[in-house]
């Protein structure tokens, strides 16, 4: 996957992010939970493949106790990752993208890692778990290793597993800046002072399969080849702006406009890529279409779609019932429960 010398740049930006820190022989195992999150302004297209640097950056609001927890421990035997209370092959995807990322952090003494995770996203949300469990896995290691870094290191460190990860290492509203180092140690993610308590996301299943094409992939093909590119990077940008002080103002139509609107252009980059991506079906047009008619009706209700076919729907408590009523199997979803920082 990565070049030896993709390599030698991902472990130097390790070293640099544990700013002299070293993982070390420890007895015991370490636990953590990330949430997993919603991007409002998308991630798509990396400047640098080994470092997950973005061309562009985002915006994404974290989903509060839906997550991933991981659990890490160290074996002198090799090593060992587990989903759900199942051991998957070392050539499953998630074990062996898993086990590529842990080589990263190996102490020099030579054991191996044991980790143990679990989604407590509620399956029937279909939501991607690669962010919330890469950020998990990262707070893991710091607290395995007692390293007690800043949330920004750790942000680093988790984007070199997914890149959507380095958004997952807080609650709330979350900017991962795009950085221009070449190295990526200014390319890390920060919250937005902002609690938005009837702010709501409903997830809409439309299937729950595996997607055919890995998102890493969707992305270099748009990059290379997608006519729409330079108009996305412009894009990214203009609607992060609006975003941003859309959330500090608490105005949901400009950031439901925005955020379904940046979602589409994201779907037409990869649309016009050569071969083409696609990833919604009829099934997720129809979901697009009743959302407009719920606008229609009066209902502030906007959607939005990562790299596949579900559909997250982005509204405020207020309309919570006319959702449930157009989409009775919805997962309604949080982000800042009231009583909760
Ligand atoms: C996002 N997505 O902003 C965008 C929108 C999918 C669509 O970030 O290759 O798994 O590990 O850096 O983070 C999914 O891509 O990609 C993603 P890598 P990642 O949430």
């Amino acid at each position: 996957m990565y070049t030896a010398l993709d390599m030698r740049r991902r472990r130097a930006a390790v070293r640099s992010a544990l700013e002299g820190r070293k993982p070390h022989a420890v007895p015991g195992s370490a636990r953590a939970f990330a949430s997993a999150n919603v991007a409002l302004v998308k991630y798509w297209g990396k400047r640098d493949e080994a470092l997950h640097l973005p061309r562009t950056g985002s915006l994404s609001v974290s989903l509060g106790g839906w997550g991933s927890e991981a659990t890490l421990s160290l074996t002198r035997k090799a090593a060992e990752v587990w989903l759900a209370g199942e051991k998957l092959p070392p050539d499953a995807p998630f074990a062996a993208r898993a086990l590529a990322y842990l080589d990263l952090f190996r102490p020099a003494s030579g054991e191996n890692f044991v980790l143990r995770t679990r989604n407590t996203l509620p399956t029937a949300a279909g939501f991607a778990s690669s962010a919330s469990g890469f950020a998990a896995i990262a707070k893991a290691l710091d607290a395995l290793f007692g390293w007690d870094l800043p949330e920004k290191n750790l942000s680093v460190l988790a984007r070199l597993g997914s890149g959507s990860a380095a958004r997952s290492l807080r609650s709330g509203f979350v900017e991962w800046k795009c950085g221009r180092k070449a190295d990526g140690s200014d390319s890390y993610a920060a919250g937005l002072p902002v609690r938005w308590e009837d702010f709501r996301v409903g997830a809409v299943v439309v299937k729950r399969t595996q997607k055919p094409l890995s998102s890493g992939e969707a992305m270099r093909r748009s990059v290379e080849t997608s006519p729409f590119m330079a108009a996305w990077d412009a894009t990214a940008k203009r609607d992060l702006r609006a975003a941003k002080e859309a959330i500090r103002n608490r105005e949901l139509k400009t950031l439901g406009e925005t955020a379904e609107g940046n979602s589409l252009a994201m779907h037409a980059v990869m649309l016009a890529a050569r071969e083409s991506v696609f990833y919604p079906t009829g099934e997720t047009l129809s979901v697009l279409a009743k959302v407009r008619q719920l606008r229609a009706e009066g209902a502030a209700v906007y959607a939005t779609m990562d790299a596949g076919p579900n559909v997250k729907l982005l509204f405020e408590a207020r309309d919570e019932a006319a959702v449930r009523r157009a989409f009775p199997k919805a997962v309604v979803l949080v982000p800042f429960p009231a009583g909760r920082k």
